[in-house]
């Protein structure tokens, strides 16, 4: 059995808009009530999902979810004419963030020798607190071998769990065991702490994870307060590198000298605050970068062009491939529809190592799946919403035949 990473993107959904419903995260408040252009932003994720596919890397996605969901408004004792940000979550296509969707612990780090994946509640904002039973039920089909996988439900809603988003993990190489780094934060800032510690306890335990490789990490309250609402935000992993800006954690040597004593071999490179501000790393999205080893070894960093943009972090990204640290390349991609609502080519991705041949086939990318699905964004995704149609009974007509038109596409009906 071979063990590799596959990254399975989200598939930006037909109702992507810009309601600016997630405080804390500055590019969604910013971008509030701005026109949103949900086929280009699905054509986007995709040529990412090409680009690493093209590098000789498995990829898999997961499909967007059932969208407006009538039956949280019903809970809700809520219709289309209630409260417009309750209307507007009910629509989110927030779901697209799969970093989000569940927190994955490989086969080589549990007692059982299984992969587990328990779903993230991402109860701290309601617009997302109602994705995980309708994300569950695509996780049980895409994982539904019990010989390799188990799916766990989501932690009790007394503690926020918002997923890989804030789950790192280091190793010498991706089939090996690995140190299950979680970073949660602390209540009481500016912004909300959207990852509780007691969360993170409980995924580890019922992971079945060795106490020995388990690092829980406190975000830096700072980095919370500038616009990190989650850890990707400023910071990602990949085997044996993490990649990390300086003001990341509360206590960033005391993490460093942990994660290295765990990890033997474990390197790390910093960006000083001197050279990114905080504020330029969250503007720019550098960390929210998927760092990848592709087959030849060379490590890549993937980041959006907001990077390119930004005069400090281009600069820093060539000084760093002029020196000789384990990031060999740095690749670019066009992620712009969802980095508006702070969503980065990071947070597209949620992170399974497993044998390809142990997932779903139906959840899995090839070219000739890619050109396919293509077309279908094309011809049925809505070019744009301007959000004041959020509400409007053709456009959830027309979403709902979008989605209908891909789960026939490849034959996921299950999820209708
Ligand atoms: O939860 N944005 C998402 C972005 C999630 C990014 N994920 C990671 N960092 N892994 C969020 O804040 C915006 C929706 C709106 O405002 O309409 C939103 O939900």
């Amino acid at each position: 059995m071979t063990l590799v990473e596959i990254n399975f993107d989200g598939l930006v959904g037909p109702s992507h808009n810009y309601a600016g419903l997630s405080l804390g995260n500055l590019a969604a408040t910013k971008n509030a009530g701005g026109i949103s252009y949900p086929r280009a932003a699905a054509l986007q994720g995709i040529a990412k999902m090409r680009g690493n596919m093209g590098a000789g890397l498995a990829q898999g996605f997961l499909l967007p979810l059932p969208r407006p969901d009538v039956k949280w408004l019903e809970a809700l004792s809520a219709d289309e004419s209630t409260d417009p940000a309750l209307v507007a979550g009910a629509w989110s296509a927030s779901s697209m963030w799969t970093a989000n969707a569940a927190t994955v612990s490989p086969a080589p780090d549990t007692a059982d020798g299984t992969c587990h994946l328990s779903v993230a509640n991402l109860v701290t904002m309601p617009h997302r607190s109602h994705e995980w039973p309708d994300t569950l039920a695509q996780l049980r089909l895409a994982f539904a071998n019990r010989d390799h996988f188990i799916v766990h439900g989501p932690v009790p809603p007394c503690f926020g769990d918002e997923g890989a988003a804030n789950h790192m993990r280091l190793t010498p190489s991706h089939g090996e065991p690995g140190l299950e780094v979680f970073v949660y934060g602390r209540t009481g800032g500016r912004f909300p702490a959207r990852q509780h510690v007691e969360a993170s306890r409980i995924v580890a335990r019922r992971h079945g994870l060795d106490p020995a490789r388990v690092l829980m990490v406190e975000q830096n309250p700072d980095a919370i307060a500038a616009g990190a609402f989650h850890n990707d935000v400023v910071a990602v992993a990949n085997e044996g590198v993490l990649f990390t800006h300086e003001l990341a954690f509360a206590n960033p040597v005391e993490t460093y000298d942990a994660i290295r004593a765990r990890c033997p071999g474990a390197q790390v490179v910093e960006v000083p605050a001197s050279a990114v501000s905080l504020a330029e790393a969250i503007s720019s999205y550098l960390f929210n970068a998927q760092l990848l080893t592709p087959p030849d070894g060379e490590m890549t960093l993937v980041v959006p062009s907001e990077c390119q943009d930004s005069e400090p972090v281009w600069s820093w990204l060539q000084q760093m491939l002029a020196g000789n640290g384990p990031i060999r390349h740095v690749k670019v991609v066009d992620v712009r529809q969802s980095m508006a609502n702070g969503g980065g080519p990071a947070c597209l991705r949620l992170r399974v190592v497993a044998d390809p041949a142990s997932v779903d086939p139906r959840f899995m990318l090839d070219d000739a799946k890619a050109d396919a699905m293509e077309k279908v964004v094309a011809e049925y995704w809505p070019e744009q919403i301007d959000p004041a149609d959020i509400g409007s009974e053709s456009l959830a007509s027309t979403i709902r035949t979008a989605r209908s038109q891909m789960l026939a596409l490849l034959a996921l009906s299950e999820l209708a």
